[in-house]
């Protein structure tokens, strides 16, 4: 399908984004595709952070004062603004975090060695984000549960024939992305928690590559845990989002203790406090929640449907412009069941070295190395790859300079009548 401006999103909106528009690379307008790791932020999210720090902001939750009312009722209205743009049932089920990793480690610490027995199992895939490993290893270290893990198709799909041999009784909890981090594969994550919940495990979606470019309903969904981060969807980096089912939350008990998440508090002992405060111990990251709020105002304002067909768009066009480029590995399915990001690898030139010179003289930002998925990177026989990741910032004609850089480049790295690399 040729690219036409019905399924871009306007130029116009670039400006929006200081840093976008500002910043020159290499003496050259930056192109920054390194959107999986780390988005840019709009000029409404900065001027609220501003504005807040400016006119409203105080600890929240603990003055009676004019500020701490202001900064508590922005904190609780943020909240609110993050459940309604998940389709979640209740503000109170809305965990402020530090981001996808301390929603997940919440979920593996207080529910996994509440609810974990020796023999248990706890199945996830060999796609996962380190985040979504770690924890669960930790984990079941510590209950005598065990870790399983659902293979890939050849083109980098979840093997649901083997996820439904994998799934059991003994299956307490399925952890799983919904858009991979490096092969980009957009999982089926309907089907894989209507399949969990019929052998009665729970269900956590690793959703930090998915909140920010493709419409969530966790109500829909029936997701039992949902994490995500706030620095991948145009909002402030040190916080996240745990939406858990209030009545699994209201089950657990706190992870972290210390201020704000207890009722009371005597020398031998607490009672924790209701939801969703029992979560949230110590002074929360409250200008980066707040700032949230506007983030999803952005996203809603664009439209997330509109975001995810630009982000197809730019897609298929650099998947078929790296297609045609000899000695190039595309890690990953077609770009139908893709999101807006391709990794890709070169057999004898380190992604190191390439994404470096593509920054250098290219001015091009795209990421290199394991993408926290050391596991994964294992099985497809590499150790490192090169990654470009799209966001609704992003043009075509910036997918143009990153085709150009890599074929210079590769060309740098391998001569003609010396070429290092050889087709896949
Ligand atoms: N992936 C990337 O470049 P934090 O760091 O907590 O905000 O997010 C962790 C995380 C969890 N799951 C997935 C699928 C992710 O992609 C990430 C973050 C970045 O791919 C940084 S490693």
């Amino acid at each position: 399908m040729p690219l036409t401006n019905k399924h871009l999103l306007p130029e116009s909106l670039r400006s929006d984004f200081p840093i976008i528009t500002n910043d020159l690379v290499a003496g050259r307008p930056l192109v920054f595709l390194d959107n999986a790791a780390s988005t840019q932020r709009p000029r409404q999210v900065i001027e609220l952070i501003t504005r807040v720090y400016e006119h409203d902001y105080a600890n929240v939750h603990r003055g009676i004062h004019t500020l701490s009312e202001r900064s508590t009722e922005l904190y609780e209205q943020a909240r609110e603004k993050i459940a309604v743009f998940l389709g979640a049932a209740h503000a109170r089920e809305i965990i402020f975090t530090q981001g996808t990793t301390g929603s997940i480690n919440l979920v593996a610490r207080s529910w996994g060695e509440t609810n974990l027995r020796p023999g248990d199992e706890i199945l996830t895939t060999v796609m996962e984000h380190h985040s979504n490993l770690v924890p669960w290893q930790q984990v079941a270290t510590k209950t005598g549960a065990i870790l399983r893990h659902v293979p890939l198709t050849d083109d980098g799909r979840l093997d649901m024939s083997a996820f439904q041999k994998l799934l059991s009784e003994r299956t307490k909890l399925v952890a799983v992305a919904s858009v991979s981090n490096t092969l980009g594969t957009i999982n089926p994550v309907a089907e894989i928690i209507t399949q969990a919940h019929a052998v009665g495990a729970l269900v956590l979606v690793d959703a930090a590559q998915s909140v920010p470019h493709l419409a969530t309903d966790v109500v829909k969904l029936d997701a039992d845990f949902l994490a995500f981060s706030g620095h991948k969807m145009l909002g402030p980096s040190g916080v996240g989002v745990l939406y858990g089912k209030e009545q699994l939350l209201d089950a657990m008990p706190p992870f972290l203790g210390g201020g704000s998440m207890i009722n009371e508090v005597r020398l031998d002992g607490f009672t924790p406090a209701e939801l969703p405060a029992k979560f949230e111990a110590g002074t929360p990251p409250i200008v980066p929640a707040i700032a949230m709020s506007a983030a999803v105002d952005y996203l809603q304002s664009v439209g997330l449907a509109a975001i995810h067909r630009h982000e197809m768009a730019l897609t298929q066009l650099a998947y078929d412009a790296l297609s045609q480029i000899e000695g190039l590995r595309i890690l990953g399915p077609a770009p139908e069941h893709r999101a807006g990001l391709i990794s890709f690898a070169f057999e004898r030139i380190h992604a190191h070295e390439f994404a470096q010179v593509l920054n250098d003289q290219f001015g091009v930002a795209v990421r290199a190395g394991h993408h926290c998925t050391q596991p994964l990177h294992k099985l497809l026989g590499i150790s490192a790859s090169t990654r470009a990741s799209f966001y609704l910032y992003n043009r075509p004609e910036e997918i143009d300079r990153l085709v150009e850089g890599i074929r210079i480049v590769q060309a740098m790295f391998a001569p003609q009548g010396r070429r290092r690399t050889r087709p896949q």
